[in-house]
Protein backbone atom coordinates (compact mmCIF):
# COMPACT_ATOMS: atom_id res chain seq x y z
CA UNK A 1 0.00 0.00 0.00
CA UNK A 2 2.90 2.12 -0.68
CA UNK A 3 1.08 4.37 -2.75
CA UNK A 4 -1.84 5.29 -0.32
CA UNK A 5 0.06 5.66 1.95
CA UNK A 6 2.14 8.41 0.30
CA UNK A 7 -1.34 10.37 -1.26
CA UNK A 8 -3.14 9.35 1.51
CA UNK A 9 -2.38 8.03 4.71
CA UNK A 10 -5.38 8.47 6.75
CA UNK A 11 -6.84 6.23 4.08
CA UNK A 12 -3.96 3.86 4.66
CA UNK A 13 -4.27 3.56 8.17
CA UNK A 14 -7.71 2.83 8.11
CA UNK A 15 -7.13 0.30 5.45
CA UNK A 16 -4.79 -1.49 7.54
CA UNK A 17 -7.15 -1.61 10.34
CA UNK A 18 -9.56 -3.39 8.00
CA UNK A 19 -7.24 -6.30 7.26
CA UNK A 20 -6.16 -6.57 11.04
CA UNK A 21 -10.20 -6.49 11.94
CA UNK A 22 -10.23 -9.78 8.82
CA UNK A 23 -7.30 -11.30 10.23
CA UNK A 24 -7.52 -11.36 14.12
CA UNK A 25 -11.65 -12.24 13.24
CA UNK A 26 -13.85 -15.20 11.90
CA UNK A 27 -16.49 -13.92 9.26
CA UNK A 28 -19.65 -15.61 9.37
CA UNK A 29 -21.85 -13.22 7.84
CA UNK A 30 -23.48 -15.59 5.26
CA UNK A 31 -23.02 -12.71 2.48
CA UNK A 32 -19.51 -12.33 2.64
CA UNK A 33 -16.43 -14.16 1.72
CA UNK A 34 -12.69 -13.75 0.98
CA UNK A 35 -11.40 -13.22 -2.58
CA UNK A 36 -8.16 -14.35 -4.36
CA UNK A 37 -5.55 -12.36 -4.45
CA UNK A 38 -5.62 -12.48 -8.58
CA UNK A 39 -9.29 -10.94 -7.81
CA UNK A 40 -7.88 -8.42 -6.25
CA UNK A 41 -5.35 -7.65 -8.46
CA UNK A 42 -7.93 -7.43 -10.73
CA UNK A 43 -9.81 -4.77 -9.61
CA UNK A 44 -7.18 -2.70 -8.54
CA UNK A 45 -6.19 -2.79 -12.13
CA UNK A 46 -6.10 0.36 -14.74
CA UNK A 47 -9.35 -0.86 -16.43
CA UNK A 48 -10.60 1.52 -14.03
CA UNK A 49 -9.89 4.33 -16.27
CA UNK A 50 -12.18 2.60 -18.89
CA UNK A 51 -15.39 3.51 -20.25
CA UNK A 52 -17.36 0.87 -21.91
CA UNK A 53 -21.16 1.24 -23.19
CA UNK A 54 -22.17 -1.52 -24.97
CA UNK A 55 -21.06 -5.14 -25.76
CA UNK A 56 -18.45 -6.68 -26.95
CA UNK A 57 -17.93 -5.88 -30.50
CA UNK A 58 -21.00 -3.23 -30.27
CA UNK A 59 -19.24 -0.24 -28.11
CA UNK A 60 -20.31 3.48 -27.68
CA UNK A 61 -16.48 4.46 -27.02
CA UNK A 62 -13.66 3.22 -28.88
CA UNK A 63 -10.39 1.55 -27.46
CA UNK A 64 -12.06 -1.29 -26.81
CA UNK A 65 -10.03 -4.10 -28.10
CA UNK A 66 -9.06 -5.27 -24.85
CA UNK A 67 -12.22 -4.76 -22.63
CA UNK A 68 -13.73 -6.62 -25.64
CA UNK A 69 -11.50 -9.79 -25.09
CA UNK A 70 -12.26 -10.16 -21.48
CA UNK A 71 -15.67 -9.18 -21.57
CA UNK A 72 -16.58 -11.72 -24.04
CA UNK A 73 -14.36 -14.13 -22.12
CA UNK A 74 -16.54 -13.24 -19.03
CA UNK A 75 -19.28 -14.22 -20.56
CA UNK A 76 -18.35 -17.44 -22.19
CA UNK A 77 -17.05 -18.58 -18.70
CA UNK A 78 -20.07 -18.27 -17.09
CA UNK A 79 -22.06 -20.06 -19.21
CA UNK A 80 -19.81 -22.77 -19.46
CA UNK A 81 -20.02 -22.71 -15.53
CA UNK A 82 -23.36 -22.47 -15.04
CA UNK A 83 -24.61 -24.28 -18.49
CA UNK A 84 -26.79 -21.14 -19.93
CA UNK A 85 -27.61 -20.09 -22.89
CA UNK A 86 -26.69 -16.14 -22.19
CA UNK A 87 -24.97 -14.42 -19.94
CA UNK A 88 -24.77 -10.52 -18.99
CA UNK A 89 -21.64 -9.69 -16.77
CA UNK A 90 -22.21 -5.84 -16.38
CA UNK A 91 -24.62 -5.57 -13.35
CA UNK A 92 -23.35 -3.35 -10.50
CA UNK A 93 -24.30 -6.11 -7.84
CA UNK A 94 -27.34 -7.91 -7.33
CA UNK A 95 -29.91 -5.19 -6.57
CA UNK A 96 -28.72 -3.69 -9.94
CA UNK A 97 -29.58 -7.04 -11.55
CA UNK A 98 -32.69 -7.74 -10.37
CA UNK A 99 -33.93 -4.25 -11.48
CA UNK A 100 -32.86 -4.92 -14.72
CA UNK A 101 -35.19 -8.42 -14.55
CA UNK A 102 -38.29 -5.92 -13.87
CA UNK A 103 -37.29 -3.32 -16.49
CA UNK A 104 -36.67 -6.39 -19.08
CA UNK A 105 -40.13 -7.76 -18.20
CA UNK A 106 -42.46 -5.70 -16.71
CA UNK A 107 -44.37 -1.78 -16.87
CA UNK A 108 -44.44 -0.13 -13.51
CA UNK A 109 -47.84 -1.53 -11.52
CA UNK A 110 -47.73 -5.57 -12.90
CA UNK A 111 -47.87 -8.06 -10.53
CA UNK A 112 -45.41 -10.03 -9.26
CA UNK A 113 -45.12 -13.37 -6.67
CA UNK A 114 -42.18 -13.98 -4.17
CA UNK A 115 -41.02 -14.48 -1.32
CA UNK A 116 -41.83 -12.43 1.94
CA UNK A 117 -38.12 -10.26 2.91
CA UNK A 118 -39.61 -10.81 6.65
CA UNK A 119 -39.38 -14.80 5.72
CA UNK A 120 -36.41 -14.85 3.70
CA UNK A 121 -36.59 -12.95 1.00
CA UNK A 122 -34.95 -10.24 -0.69
CA UNK A 123 -35.70 -6.08 -0.54
CA UNK A 124 -35.20 -6.09 -3.98
CA UNK A 125 -38.16 -9.11 -4.48
CA UNK A 126 -40.66 -6.24 -4.14
CA UNK A 127 -39.92 -5.50 -0.35
CA UNK A 128 -42.14 -2.30 0.29
CA UNK A 129 -38.88 -0.34 1.69
CA UNK A 130 -37.46 -1.05 -2.16
CA UNK A 131 -38.69 0.67 -5.37
CA UNK A 132 -39.25 -2.41 -6.37
CA UNK A 133 -42.41 -2.80 -3.65
CA UNK A 134 -43.22 0.54 -4.55
CA UNK A 135 -43.20 0.26 -8.47
CA UNK A 136 -44.70 -2.96 -8.71
CA UNK A 137 -47.16 -5.13 -6.96
CA UNK A 138 -45.97 -7.45 -4.94
CA UNK A 139 -47.67 -10.55 -3.66
CA UNK A 140 -45.92 -12.40 -1.48
CA UNK A 141 -45.64 -16.58 -0.09
CA UNK A 142 -44.05 -17.80 2.39
CA UNK A 143 -41.56 -21.25 3.36
CA UNK A 144 -42.64 -23.27 6.30
CA UNK A 145 -40.51 -23.18 9.03
CA UNK A 146 -40.48 -26.96 10.04
CA UNK A 147 -40.19 -28.21 6.45
CA UNK A 148 -38.32 -25.55 5.18
CA UNK A 149 -40.29 -25.40 2.13
CA UNK A 150 -42.79 -23.27 0.14
CA UNK A 151 -46.56 -24.79 0.21
CA UNK A 152 -47.34 -25.76 -3.48
CA UNK A 153 -51.00 -25.42 -2.77
CA UNK A 154 -50.52 -22.06 -1.08
CA UNK A 155 -48.13 -20.86 -4.09
CA UNK A 156 -50.53 -22.10 -6.95
CA UNK A 157 -53.26 -20.99 -5.09
CA UNK A 158 -51.87 -17.07 -5.03
CA UNK A 159 -50.66 -17.35 -8.88
CA UNK A 160 -54.20 -18.11 -10.17
CA UNK A 161 -55.37 -15.41 -7.94
CA UNK A 162 -53.53 -12.82 -8.55
CA UNK A 163 -51.78 -14.03 -11.71
CA UNK A 164 -48.64 -12.14 -11.41
CA UNK A 165 -46.43 -11.22 -14.57
CA UNK A 166 -43.33 -12.58 -12.97
CA UNK A 167 -42.19 -15.09 -10.10
CA UNK A 168 -39.38 -14.47 -8.54
CA UNK A 169 -37.62 -17.58 -6.44
CA UNK A 170 -34.44 -17.85 -4.06
CA UNK A 171 -33.64 -16.07 -1.23
CA UNK A 172 -31.59 -14.30 1.43
CA UNK A 173 -31.83 -15.82 4.33
CA UNK A 174 -33.08 -18.95 4.44
CA UNK A 175 -31.11 -22.16 5.21
CA UNK A 176 -32.88 -24.76 2.92
CA UNK A 177 -32.62 -25.12 -1.52
CA UNK A 178 -36.29 -24.52 -2.39
CA UNK A 179 -37.70 -27.08 -5.24
CA UNK A 180 -37.38 -25.52 -8.26
CA UNK A 181 -39.56 -27.72 -10.29
CA UNK A 182 -42.70 -26.14 -8.59
CA UNK A 183 -41.46 -22.71 -8.99
CA UNK A 184 -41.53 -23.48 -12.93
CA UNK A 185 -44.60 -25.59 -12.67
CA UNK A 186 -46.88 -22.47 -11.44
CA UNK A 187 -45.33 -20.24 -13.27
CA UNK A 188 -46.11 -22.02 -16.38
CA UNK A 189 -49.52 -22.45 -15.27
CA UNK A 190 -49.98 -19.04 -15.17
CA UNK A 191 -47.77 -17.93 -17.73
CA UNK A 192 -45.37 -15.82 -16.17
CA UNK A 193 -41.40 -15.27 -16.56
CA UNK A 194 -39.71 -16.99 -13.72
CA UNK A 195 -36.76 -15.69 -12.18
CA UNK A 196 -34.36 -17.31 -9.26
CA UNK A 197 -32.29 -15.36 -7.95
CA UNK A 198 -29.16 -17.52 -6.64
CA UNK A 199 -27.36 -14.67 -4.98
CA UNK A 200 -26.63 -16.55 -2.02
CA UNK A 201 -25.74 -20.15 -3.31
CA UNK A 202 -24.45 -19.58 -6.54
CA UNK A 203 -21.54 -21.06 -5.60
CA UNK A 204 -22.91 -24.11 -4.00
CA UNK A 205 -24.31 -24.15 -7.62
CA UNK A 206 -20.96 -23.66 -9.36
CA UNK A 207 -19.45 -26.28 -7.20
CA UNK A 208 -21.95 -28.85 -7.81
CA UNK A 209 -23.54 -29.08 -4.21
CA UNK A 210 -26.66 -28.56 -4.66
CA UNK A 211 -29.61 -28.41 -7.61
CA UNK A 212 -28.92 -25.85 -10.16
CA UNK A 213 -31.90 -23.37 -10.98
CA UNK A 214 -30.39 -22.62 -14.79
CA UNK A 215 -32.71 -25.65 -16.22
CA UNK A 216 -35.76 -24.52 -14.32
CA UNK A 217 -35.49 -20.23 -14.76
CA UNK A 218 -36.03 -18.06 -17.56
CA UNK A 219 -33.67 -15.89 -16.14
CA UNK A 220 -31.34 -16.41 -13.23
CA UNK A 221 -29.87 -13.50 -10.95
CA UNK A 222 -26.81 -13.80 -8.99
CA UNK A 223 -24.36 -11.06 -7.16
CA UNK A 224 -20.49 -12.29 -7.69
CA UNK A 225 -18.95 -12.16 -4.04
CA UNK A 226 -21.01 -14.22 -1.98
CA UNK A 227 -20.25 -18.16 -1.75
CA UNK A 228 -19.38 -17.77 -5.42
CA UNK A 229 -16.31 -15.62 -3.98
CA UNK A 230 -15.67 -13.84 -7.08
CA UNK A 231 -15.30 -9.81 -6.80
CA UNK A 232 -19.06 -7.80 -5.78
CA UNK A 233 -20.69 -7.48 -8.95
CA UNK A 234 -23.71 -8.93 -10.13
CA UNK A 235 -24.59 -11.42 -13.12
CA UNK A 236 -27.58 -12.22 -14.59
CA UNK A 237 -28.23 -15.62 -16.76
CA UNK A 238 -30.72 -16.29 -19.35
CA UNK A 239 -32.73 -18.36 -21.80
CA UNK A 240 -31.29 -17.59 -25.10
CA UNK A 241 -35.10 -16.25 -25.98
CA UNK A 242 -34.79 -13.08 -23.10
CA UNK A 243 -31.11 -12.64 -24.37
CA UNK A 244 -31.98 -9.17 -26.15
CA UNK A 245 -34.40 -8.02 -23.56
CA UNK A 246 -32.12 -8.51 -20.57
CA UNK A 247 -29.26 -7.19 -22.29
CA UNK A 248 -31.29 -3.83 -23.20
CA UNK A 249 -32.83 -3.67 -19.83
CA UNK A 250 -29.04 -3.76 -18.40
CA UNK A 251 -27.85 -1.18 -20.84
CA UNK A 252 -29.06 1.10 -21.38
CA UNK A 253 -32.07 0.12 -19.74
CA UNK A 254 -30.94 0.14 -16.08
CA UNK A 255 -27.24 0.90 -16.12
CA UNK A 256 -24.16 3.27 -17.63
CA UNK A 257 -20.88 1.85 -18.27
CA UNK A 258 -19.57 -1.80 -17.19
CA UNK A 259 -17.29 -1.55 -14.48
CA UNK A 260 -14.10 -3.19 -16.71
CA UNK A 261 -11.87 -3.89 -13.43
CA UNK A 262 -14.75 -6.21 -12.23
CA UNK A 263 -15.72 -7.65 -15.32
CA UNK A 264 -11.93 -8.74 -15.04
CA UNK A 265 -11.91 -10.03 -11.97
CA UNK A 266 -15.34 -11.73 -12.56
CA UNK A 267 -13.49 -13.70 -15.55
CA UNK A 268 -10.81 -14.86 -13.18
CA UNK A 269 -13.79 -16.10 -10.49
CA UNK A 270 -15.30 -18.22 -13.60
CA UNK A 271 -11.92 -19.75 -13.89
CA UNK A 272 -11.56 -20.47 -10.48
CA UNK A 273 -14.78 -21.51 -9.74
CA UNK A 274 -14.60 -24.21 -12.31
CA UNK A 275 -11.67 -26.08 -10.95
CA UNK A 276 -11.93 -29.58 -8.68
CA UNK A 277 -10.52 -27.68 -5.76
CA UNK A 278 -13.71 -24.77 -5.60
CA UNK A 279 -15.87 -27.92 -5.87
CA UNK A 280 -14.51 -29.23 -2.76
CA UNK A 281 -14.65 -25.90 -1.48
CA UNK A 282 -17.97 -25.83 -1.88
CA UNK A 283 -18.90 -29.33 -0.46
CA UNK A 284 -16.60 -27.77 2.80
CA UNK A 285 -18.92 -24.89 3.11
CA UNK A 286 -21.98 -27.15 2.98
CA UNK A 287 -20.02 -29.84 6.05
CA UNK A 288 -19.27 -26.64 7.33
CA UNK A 289 -22.49 -25.42 7.72
CA UNK A 290 -23.73 -28.52 8.79
CA UNK A 291 -21.07 -29.20 11.39
CA UNK A 292 -21.99 -25.58 12.92
CA UNK A 293 -25.41 -26.41 13.04
CA UNK A 294 -25.59 -29.22 15.10
CA UNK A 295 -23.70 -28.07 18.27
CA UNK A 296 -25.50 -25.22 18.31
CA UNK A 297 -29.28 -26.83 17.98
CA UNK A 298 -27.93 -29.41 20.54
CA UNK A 299 -26.80 -26.93 22.84
CA UNK A 300 -29.97 -25.75 23.47
CA UNK A 301 -30.15 -22.63 20.30
CA UNK A 302 -33.60 -23.22 18.08
CA UNK A 303 -32.60 -23.42 14.43
CA UNK A 304 -35.34 -22.17 12.16
CA UNK A 305 -36.07 -25.59 10.10
CA UNK A 306 -33.77 -27.35 12.47
CA UNK A 307 -30.96 -26.64 10.55
CA UNK A 308 -29.38 -26.42 7.09
CA UNK A 309 -29.01 -27.62 3.74
CA UNK A 310 -26.64 -24.93 2.06
CA UNK A 311 -24.27 -22.22 3.70
CA UNK A 312 -26.24 -20.82 6.44
CA UNK A 313 -28.72 -21.09 9.68
CA UNK A 314 -30.77 -18.83 11.29
CA UNK A 315 -31.11 -19.16 15.17
CA UNK A 316 -33.79 -18.40 16.91
CA UNK A 317 -33.16 -16.35 19.64
CA UNK A 318 -36.62 -15.64 21.17
CA UNK A 319 -36.01 -17.65 24.23
CA UNK A 320 -32.68 -16.30 25.38
CA UNK A 321 -34.55 -12.67 26.07
CA UNK A 322 -32.04 -10.93 24.21
CA UNK A 323 -32.95 -9.53 20.18
CA UNK A 324 -30.49 -10.33 17.81
CA UNK A 325 -28.54 -7.17 17.95
CA UNK A 326 -27.80 -7.10 21.31
CA UNK A 327 -26.57 -11.10 20.31
CA UNK A 328 -24.59 -9.90 17.23
CA UNK A 329 -22.88 -7.00 18.81
CA UNK A 330 -21.70 -9.43 21.31
CA UNK A 331 -20.23 -11.80 19.36
CA UNK A 332 -18.49 -9.21 17.50
CA UNK A 333 -16.85 -7.66 20.30
CA UNK A 334 -15.48 -11.44 21.09
CA UNK A 335 -14.57 -11.53 17.02
CA UNK A 336 -17.08 -13.80 15.50
CA UNK A 337 -18.74 -11.70 13.38
CA UNK A 338 -22.62 -11.91 11.98
CA UNK A 339 -25.64 -10.04 11.39
CA UNK A 340 -28.81 -9.85 13.16
CA UNK A 341 -31.97 -11.56 10.96
CA UNK A 342 -35.53 -11.35 11.02
CA UNK A 343 -37.18 -15.00 11.76
CA UNK A 344 -40.61 -16.45 10.60
CA UNK A 345 -43.44 -14.75 12.17
CA UNK A 346 -41.13 -12.33 13.67
CA UNK A 347 -42.94 -9.67 15.69
CA UNK A 348 -39.68 -7.73 16.27
CA UNK A 349 -38.94 -4.73 13.91
CA UNK A 350 -35.89 -5.08 11.58
CA UNK A 351 -33.22 -3.30 13.41
CA UNK A 352 -33.90 -5.68 16.31
CA UNK A 353 -34.94 -8.67 15.28
CA UNK A 354 -35.35 -12.05 16.82
CA UNK A 355 -32.60 -14.19 15.03
CA UNK A 356 -29.00 -13.76 13.74
CA UNK A 357 -28.23 -15.49 10.64
CA UNK A 358 -24.89 -17.29 10.62
CA UNK A 359 -22.74 -18.81 7.34
CA UNK A 360 -19.90 -21.05 6.75
CA UNK A 361 -18.71 -19.96 3.04
CA UNK A 362 -15.77 -16.89 4.76
CA UNK A 363 -14.73 -19.08 7.44
CA UNK A 364 -14.22 -22.13 5.14
CA UNK A 365 -12.07 -20.18 2.69
CA UNK A 366 -9.88 -19.93 5.53
CA UNK A 367 -9.46 -22.98 5.90
CA UNK A 368 -11.43 -23.71 8.89
CA UNK A 369 -13.34 -27.39 8.75
CA UNK A 370 -15.74 -29.23 10.99
CA UNK A 371 -13.75 -30.04 13.93
CA UNK A 372 -13.42 -25.92 14.13
CA UNK A 373 -17.13 -25.59 13.70
CA UNK A 374 -17.09 -27.25 17.39
CA UNK A 375 -15.09 -24.74 18.56
CA UNK A 376 -17.30 -21.92 16.80
CA UNK A 377 -20.48 -23.46 18.38
CA UNK A 378 -18.72 -23.27 21.65
CA UNK A 379 -17.83 -19.37 21.44
CA UNK A 380 -21.15 -18.81 20.08
CA UNK A 381 -23.01 -20.51 22.22
CA UNK A 382 -21.57 -19.11 25.84
CA UNK A 383 -21.64 -15.49 24.31
CA UNK A 384 -25.18 -15.87 23.69
CA UNK A 385 -25.64 -17.16 27.24
CA UNK A 386 -23.48 -13.74 28.83
CA UNK A 387 -23.87 -11.28 26.24
CA UNK A 388 -22.89 -8.67 29.04
CA UNK A 389 -20.27 -10.44 30.47
CA UNK A 390 -17.13 -8.08 28.94
CA UNK A 391 -14.77 -10.67 30.71
CA UNK A 392 -16.20 -13.02 28.71
CA UNK A 393 -15.99 -11.32 25.43
CA UNK A 394 -12.50 -10.22 25.72
CA UNK A 395 -11.55 -13.61 26.59
CA UNK A 396 -13.36 -15.32 23.34
CA UNK A 397 -12.15 -12.31 21.53
CA UNK A 398 -8.21 -13.33 22.11
CA UNK A 399 -9.17 -17.52 21.86
CA UNK A 400 -10.60 -16.41 18.06
CA UNK A 401 -7.75 -14.38 17.52
CA UNK A 402 -5.25 -17.09 18.09
CA UNK A 403 -7.17 -19.87 16.35
CA UNK A 404 -8.17 -16.81 12.92
CA UNK A 405 -3.86 -16.09 13.03
CA UNK A 406 -3.82 -19.89 12.33
CA UNK A 407 -5.89 -19.51 9.09
CA UNK A 408 -5.16 -15.99 7.24
CA UNK A 409 -7.48 -15.20 4.73
CA UNK A 410 -6.02 -15.14 1.40
N1 LIG B 1 -26.87 -7.95 1.81
C1 LIG B 1 -27.00 -9.28 1.27
C2 LIG B 1 -27.10 -10.31 2.34
O1 LIG B 1 -26.49 -10.12 3.38
O2 LIG B 1 -27.76 -11.31 2.17
C3 LIG B 1 -28.14 -9.43 0.32
O3 LIG B 1 -28.20 -8.38 -0.54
Amino acid sequence: MNNIRNTDPTIALLLRAEDHRQRDTFCLIASENHVSPAIREAMSSRLTNRYSEGYPGARFYEGQAVVDQIEALAISRAKSLFGADHANVQPYSGSPANLAVYAAFLKPGDKILSMDLAAGGHLTHGAQASVTGKWFQAIHYSADSVTGQVDAVELERLALEHRPKMIFAGFSAWPRQLDWSLFRKVADLVGARLVIDMAHFAGLVAGGVVESPVPFADVVTTTTHKTLRGPRGGMILCRQEWAKSIDRAVFPGTQGGPHNQVTAAKAICFLEASTPEFALYAHSVLDNAKALAKPLSQRGLPLVTGGTDNHLMLVDLCKTGFHGKEIAQALDRAGLVCNANKIPHDTRPAATPSGIRLGTAAVTTRGLTSVHMERLAGWIVSVIERPDDQKLLRRVAGEVRDLARQFPAP
